[in-house]
């Protein structure tokens, strides 16, 4: 039972949801500026589910109110406090650190021909500033935050205009970044474009025009635009390649692995066309084609995807180098549409009767993890690194400023024990980064209520607090676990 020496171990954070600052820097809006979190909300809607109109995110933009129903503005100031938060990071004894550069601090509406050199400093700062610790930058490229420029403009991603655009941030990035970055991401949980069309697409639901049918068009939306981020994916590794051979582009995977509800056939079936979908985006990125029966399935929905000349040939000549993944929860798949589904506003999917499950109905599966990973090592024989896993919950101060978390502590201990299992089968698994190292704001929920990390900050879902920075039990824990690769847990 022991990972292999150089095993990365670390945490992972996004722009838009740490790094606040949203107006400086010249940076400009994206969509996750417009998320709200509005007093009394039911906590468990989905806020990045929010249906965004171009009236409510003009609003969203011209509101006064602009910090505090707007969490994802502020994150935790981790825009000037990188420095203080990288030196916890490395008292814990992490080797890499998974971080997400903001296009529109780079190119404030997308179109601008030249970049925003207050952005590029701002990131040749924390980058610089990790490589001084000795901890490794995985840099996600695109992590749910695409300019609203672009979105108000063409539905974003839907317009296959936004391709030279993203070519031009993408390289500005290898430029100015790639000397000190050897693990790049392109989408942060591509798949999800699916579920939440906005955040990750930029896709306005109204603006979008219906099928010829009558029928709304959305779904045809997202998929458009998932191929044009499958598209600059693979510019983005060809790129990449070029400019820096050694280094290492990944994609990322929402892995919801996903069991029959029950033993009946039907349920098995339904099962197996749901892992067809959800395998899709890593066929499309580690294989580089679109499997045919997942085509065939698309197409029996009315989708089609609109491939243009020299598309083919780019996927197969560019797959990536490594497949990441994130895994918080197991899904259950049921035809029968009276299943007890699971509560609160995790992406709904049938009660596991032998699982328990966190407050926002995420099922705590660690064997799940090494389902997954010999799942994903199997079928693509690429090199694994998990980039998210974590428990939020509700974590609370006690009168002496302690945050004793030995939920948290379990829940990553179970984990690692079925992770560690996965690689003495043989998992080729690169590494690993917990989400999060550092309390911020959740996406789906807009709240800190939902806290993930081994660093608690002092702030509530409304902005108030000092930001306080304070060492919960779990950042001993994680310090011990690192500082023994693993074994000692
Ligand atoms: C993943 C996202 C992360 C993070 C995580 C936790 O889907 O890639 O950005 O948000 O989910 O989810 P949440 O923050 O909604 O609790």
């Amino acid at each position: 039972m022991a990972l292999p020496d150089g095993f990365l171990w670390g945490g992972a954070l996004a722009a838009n949801q740490a790094e606040g600052a949203w107006k400086e820097g010249g940076r400009g809006p994206a969509v996750t500026d417009v998320n709200t979190f509005k007093p009394g909300a039911d906590p468990k809607q989905y806020a990045i589910h929010h249906v965004n109109t171009v009236e409510s995110i003009r609003a969203a933009l011209a509101d006064p109110d602009e910090l505090t129903y707007y969490p994802k503005r502020r994150g935790i100031d981790f825009y000037h406090r990188y420095p203080e938060d990288l030196a916890l990071f490395a008292e814990m004894g992490f080797t890499v650190l998974r971080v997400s550069i903001a296009w529109t601090r780079l190119y404030p509406t997308g179109e601008e021909l030249e970049p925003n050199e207050e952005g590029i400093a701002f990131y040749l700062g924390l980058f610089e500033e990790m490589r001084r610790l000795g901890i490794e930058p995985l840099v996600t490229l695109a992590h749910y935050d695409p300019p609203l420029h672009l979105a108000l403009k063409n539905n974003a991603w839907v317009d296959r205009g936004i391709l030279p655009l993203f070519e031009r941030f993408v390289r500005t990035c290898f430029e100015r970044f790639g000397h000190l970055v050897t693990y790049w991401l392109s989408f942060n949980e591509i798949d999800g474009i699916i579920r939440h069309p906005f955040t990750s697409g930029g896709i306005i639901e109204e603006k979008v025009p219906p099928l010829a049918n009558g029928e709304s068009g959305l779904e045809q939306a997202c998929y458009t635009a998932l191929h044009h981020q499958f598209v600059a994916s693979a510019a983005a590794t060809k790129l990449l390649h070029e400019m820096f051979p050694e280094s290492q582009m990944g994609c990322m995977l929402t892995m919801l692995t996903t069991y029959p509800n029950t033993c009946h056939p039907d349920d098995v079936a339904a099962t197996q066309e749901k892992e067809r979908l959800l395998y899709l985006c890593t066929d499309v990125q580690a294989d580089g084609a679109y499997p045919r029966l997942a085509l065939n399935l698309l197409a029996r929905q009315g989708v089609t995807i609109p491939f243009e000349e020299g598309d083919a040939e780019l996927l197969a000549a560019h797959p990536v180098d490594y497949i990441s993944f994130s895994y918080y929860m197991s899904m259950t798949e049921s035809v029968n549409p009276d299943a007890e589904r699971t509560p609160g506003n995790t992406i709904l999917g049938v009660k596991n009767p032998f699982l328990p499950s966190s407050e926002w109905g995420w099922q705590i599966d660690p064997v799940g993890l090494r389902i997954s990973l010999i799942d994903l090592y199997d079928r693509y024989n690429k090199p694994l690194f998990i980039v998210e896993n974590g428990l939020g919950m509700r974590d609370e101060v006690t009168p002496d400023g302690r945050i004793h978390d030995p939920y948290r502590i379990d829940y990553f201990r179970a984990h690692f024990e079925e992770m560690i299992r996965a690689v003495d089968e043989g998992v080729d698994l690169l590494g690993y980064t917990s989400w999060s190292p550092i309390d911020f704001i959740s996406a789906s929920t807009s709240q800190i209520t939902k806290r993930y990390g081994f660093i608690h900050v002092d702030m509530d879902d409304l902005g108030n607090g000092t930001l306080e920075r304070r060492r919960k039990d779990s950042f001993f824990w994680y310090q011990k676990v690192i500082a023994s690769n693993g074994a000692d847990l």
